[in-house]
């Protein structure tokens, strides 16, 4: 059996599957804001951070793994686990000073993982991804390096405030002296990982990527962007690795307290989206994901590490091998939701049935689906902007419906454009994706057939199949057995709507540059 943890935002979760039989053995979570309500973070990070500032408690992650752990010892044999990896969610970054190996390879079970390794921190929280405190040090960085273009061209992504370069060099900025007796600073995932092998281990590229640090090329750290960004910093970053390199037993701590056997091997952590990749069954180019969630996010992967030249997207390693592009939309259900309040409307408006009754209008009306701030592209929109009939215009819900979800999707494809990937096969998650009439307009958009999978927890699935890979189990084969299309889920497009999409998309880009004031 193969278990799989995902450190995310809010929760940890662990998925066993047996290969031999092709069952998910079992899915179980730690909700931080629930389980562990000494922490204060009912979402997952501390409330009240000032200046863009979000962070949350490491120590909180740690009792989580030790819950998470006393609970599904009862319910599963671990001794039968040969092999565990992880994700985790991305760019957070812990930092610990030089006592923290000695402190991994003694543990003791009559104490708990925050209680042994609290003292090993140089800074108390953890700078999560929803920090935005990074401004200042991201424009240090692009003029250290002459410009956003070089930035992107090495670590496939401009500077951006939430990865973890730009976080590390705020923090040698604000205390030098805890940076200076920082010995390892360490991801989320790798943290994560390191704590389970009993020793500091590598950063995964699918990861590591996520820091404006791994140079794509070599996939080693990037000498000139570990300068720009902090003193001596090679020598506190492991080396970057492959999510499937096991790294050695797990600690003897997991094996006393939880009976996992001592041949039980640990592999990497890797970023919760490349995991989600593995466990979404689309690693393979030509699959596509959409995730419908607060943020909208679509990702793919991609043989090379080719980069988007407006440097919207990003490009992250693909753990089983190669590349995947992760394109991140801010105004997803916040947008759609927006527009249900604004008409008072509620779903059933976004409904199959109430999509078809204005299925004449397709690609006539055209909506910049944006309500707020916009990373994709990247600009500080305050209201959509509508190009159509009057009847639209001046304020037409059914029809307005039906524009916003084309321009979200336009949107999309057209933010998309760079990867040059001929979508074959589209797999929708999140929230909105059960929802038939979003779902089929994905389809029409993207003249692509869209399938919804059963898997709730991609992500550490994901990280269960790359533990079975490291343990040398086609990782591809398997996604046939654990990532299949629920029944009844696919939808093909309508042949008929290609020309009328392939019309409208470039007006649909001229609004765009027009309302950007390019
Ligand atoms: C990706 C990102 C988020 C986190 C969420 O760049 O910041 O998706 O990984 O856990």
């Amino acid at each position: 059996m193969f278990l799989g943890f995902d450190s995310s935002t809010q929760s940890l979760t662990a998925v066993i599957i047996n290969p031999q039989t092709g069952e998910i053995i079992l899915q179980e979570s730690v909700h931080f804001g629930n389980d562990l309500p000494q922490y204060k973070s009912p979402s997952g990070f501390i409330p009240g951070g000032k200046d863009g500032e979000v962070h949350s408690d490491p120590l909180m992650w740690l009792d989580a793994l030790d819950l998470l752990l006393g609970r599904i010892k009862d319910q599963v044999d671990l001794s039968k686990i040969r092999m565990i990896a992880g994700s985790g969610q991305q760019h957070g970054s812990v930092y610990l000073d030089d006592s923290f190996e000695g402190r991994l390879a003694g543990l003791v079970i009559s104490k708990s993982l925050s209680e042994q390794l609290k003292p090993a921190f140089t800074r108390a929280t953890a700078p999560i991804w929803m920090d935005t405190s990074t401004g200042e040090q991201c424009a240090e960085i692009t003029a250290a390096l002459g410009g956003s273009d070089e930035v992107c061209a090495r670590s496939g992504s401009i500077a951006i405030e939430r990865f973890t370069g730009p976080q590390i060099r705020r923090f040698s900025k604000l205390d030098p002296e805890a940076y200076a007796r920082t010995a390892h600073i360490h991801l989320v995932s790798s943290f994560m990982a390191s704590v389970l092998a009993g020793k500091s281990v590598s950063i995964d590229y699918g990861d590591g990527a996520g820091m404006n640090l791994l140079n794509l090329e070599g996939l080693g750290w990037d000498t000139d962007l570990l300068e720009a960004t902090a003193p001596d910093l090679d020598s506190k970053l492991s080396s970057p690795g492959a999510a499937t390199t096991p790294q050695g037993p797990i600690a003897g701590y997991f094996v006393e307290k939880y009976g996992f056997s001592t041949d039980c091997q640990c592999a990497l952590f890797t970023g919760d989206n490349p995991a989600s990749l593995v466990g979404m069954g689309a690693t393979d180019p030509g699959n596509i994901v959409i995730s419908l969630g607060t943020s909208d996010t679509f990702f793919a992967s991609m043989p090379g590490p080719k980069t988007d030249p407006n440097g919207y997207g990003h490009v992250f390693g693909n753990p089983i091998g190669g590349f995947m592009s992760l394109i991140c939309f801010r105004n997803g259900s916040l947008a759609r939701e927006a527009l249900r309040d604004v008409h008072g409307l509620d779903w059933s408006a976004f409904e199959a049935p109430a999509l078809d009754a204005t299925a004449d209008a397709a690609g006539k009306n055209l909506m910049l689906p944006f309500y707020g701030p916009e990373i994709t592209p990247r600009f500080d929109f305050s209201q959509p902007v509508l190009q159509g009939s009057e009847k639209f215009e001046t304020g037409d819900a059914a029809l307005q419906v039906r524009a916003l979800l084309e321009g979200q999707f336009m949107n999309m494809r057209l933010g998309s454009q760079w990867m040059e990937v001929q979508a074959e096969r589209i797999r929708l998650t999140g929230g909105a994706s059960k929802n038939n009439g979003i779902a089929q307009l994905v389809a029409d958009v993207f003249q692509a057939p869209v399938e919804r999978l059963d898997v709730s927890n991609s992500a550490a699935l994901g990280a269960a199949l790359i533990a079975a890979g490291a343990a040398g189990h086609d990782v591809s084969e398997l996604q046939k057995t654990f990532c299949q299309a629920s029944a009844g889920s696919q939808l093909q497009p309508n042949p008929a709507l290609d020309q009328v999409y392939e019309n409208s998309m470039p007006a649909f880009k001229d609004l765009l540059a027009g309302a950007m004031g390019a």
